[in-house]
């Protein structure tokens, strides 16, 4: 019998700790990504308390975290998620479900279980590094190329390739392609993690448990016209792209409305070079970021703006170019680990549901070798990706239970 109490205790030991001096880059906000001292510390943290556990830990060769309590080779079920954050993160976005990770790994010695598992804690899925989301899980299915880790993906402080940083912090890229065997013995895998959303809170429940996953266009638009005096030049003769972006950004919402079935779109970047207040911009660079469980709708919108941009540009006298950073397909999750879970949560008598992730996840990558699925636990008013993130350890206590029990029924 699990005892929510003692392990709502540790979750809630585990959580604040992992957000105090030492594990983030910033006093005001959860900040930690790869190949800084503070990620670094993350790691140790829950590599000493796996080790305490007796499990084997490992990294693969950019430093995604891997711990089993069988050797190479033998089945093993895979628990886990990310413990990097968002530069402006909270205490919970993946941390949480690491933690959870590691609380189903103790319930599973404690109550004798001897479960084989594996807890996997992913590289960089808030991409706060190197801005690729999911960078981690994507090396491990090989959904990236390694000229993309060479050269193209650069990071966000310094601009040096990510390849150069996973060198300087004892890993070796040469090796990336050899990530993809973390996953060879895994029978199945659980991710917990916060919703993200206020759903559950306003339904009152306590527990999702997600049936597939939203899939993603990450984009980039630039449009290019001609720094001028912003005194001197009459508005007749501007060729400002700042303007174009204004317009692209009010048609984007447009498109994503029309599209419907719970597409969404965001410009959550937006960069003028120069960037000055007496001089007209050169060029505007502003994120997409555009998503949904309907292929065609979210991926409707994406090829929309990219025309509607260039068009509003060339209305103007200027350019604007449209730039794929990269992009995901829905994800639908395996229905015996759902209904697994399903009958697991039943069993608590707690009030749970099914549903959709409108966040992405690593468990999007995972599900293409391995039966996947997800538990959701409620954060407070869906805040996220914000240090007013909350959540609570005893819904994780409870997700923990319930991941156990699904564990066990699916041996
Ligand atoms: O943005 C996301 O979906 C995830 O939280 N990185
Ligand atoms: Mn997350
Ligand atoms: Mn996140």
């Amino acid at each position: 019998m699990v005892d929510r109490e003692r392990s709502a205790a540790r979750i809630e030991l585990d959580i604040e700790t992992l957000a105090g001096p030492g594990y983030t880059l910033s006093d005001e906000a959860i900040r930690r990504y790869a190949y800084t001292p503070v990620y670094r510390a993350t790691l140790d943290y829950f590599t000493a308390a796996l080790r305490e556990l007796g499990f084997e830990v490992s990294e693969d060769p950019v430093g995604t975290l891997v711990a089993r309590n069988r050797p190479a080779g033998e089945p093993v079920f895979g628990v886990g998620s990310h413990c990097d954050s968002n530069r402006n993160g909270g205490k919970y976005d993946g941390t949480m479900g690491v933690v959870t990770a590691l609380e189903v790994c103790r319930l599973n010695e404690e109550l004798g279980y001897s479960l084989p598992l594996q807890l996997v804690s992913f590289l960089e899925e808030e991409g706060s590094g190197f801005g690729q989301m999911l960078l981690g899980s994507r090396i491990m299915l090989q959904r990236v190329t390694e000229e993309e880790l060479r050269d193209s993906f650069r990071a966000v402080d310094d601009g040096r390739s990510f390849w150069e940083h996973a060198a300087e912090a004892g890993y070796e890229p040469e090796r990336w392609r050899e990530s993809a065997h973390v996953l060879d013995d895994l029978s199945g895998w659980i991710e917990m993690h916060i919703e993200q959303a206020r759903v559950l809170q306003d339904t009152g429940n306590r527990i999702g448990v997600v049936t597939a996953i939203a899939g993603y266009v990450h984009a980039d638009i630039t449009a290019a016209g001609r720094a001028d005096h912003a005194g001197a030049t009459p508005m007749d003769f501007r060729r400002d792209p700042g303007v174009v972006a204004a317009e692209c950004i009010l048609e984007l919402e447009r498109l994503a409305r029309a599209a419907g079935k719970g597409t969404v779109a965001t410009v959550g970047e937006i960069a003028f070079e120069p960037g000055l207040i007496n001089v007209v911009p050169a060029r505007a660079r502003f994120s997409l970021d555009i998503r949904g469980v309907d292929e065609d709708a979210f991926r409707g919108v994406a090829r929309d703006i990219a025309a509607f941009a260039s068009q509003a540009a060339e209305r103007r006298g200027m350019t604007a170019v449209f730039e794929q950073r990269q992009t995901l397909a829905a994800t639908p999750l395996d229905g015996r680990t759902v209904s697994a879970l399903e009958a697991a949560a039943i069993e608590t008598g707690e009030p749970f549901m099914l549903m959709p992730s409108g966040a992405a996840h690593d468990t999007m990558c995972v599900a293409e070798r391995v039966p996947s699925a997800m538990v959701f636990v409620p954060c407070k008013d869906g805040i996220s990706h914000s240090p007013l993130e909350a959540a609570s350890p005893a819904d994780a206590a409870l997700a923990a239970e319930i991941i156990l029990n699904a564990i066990r029924s699916l041996q």
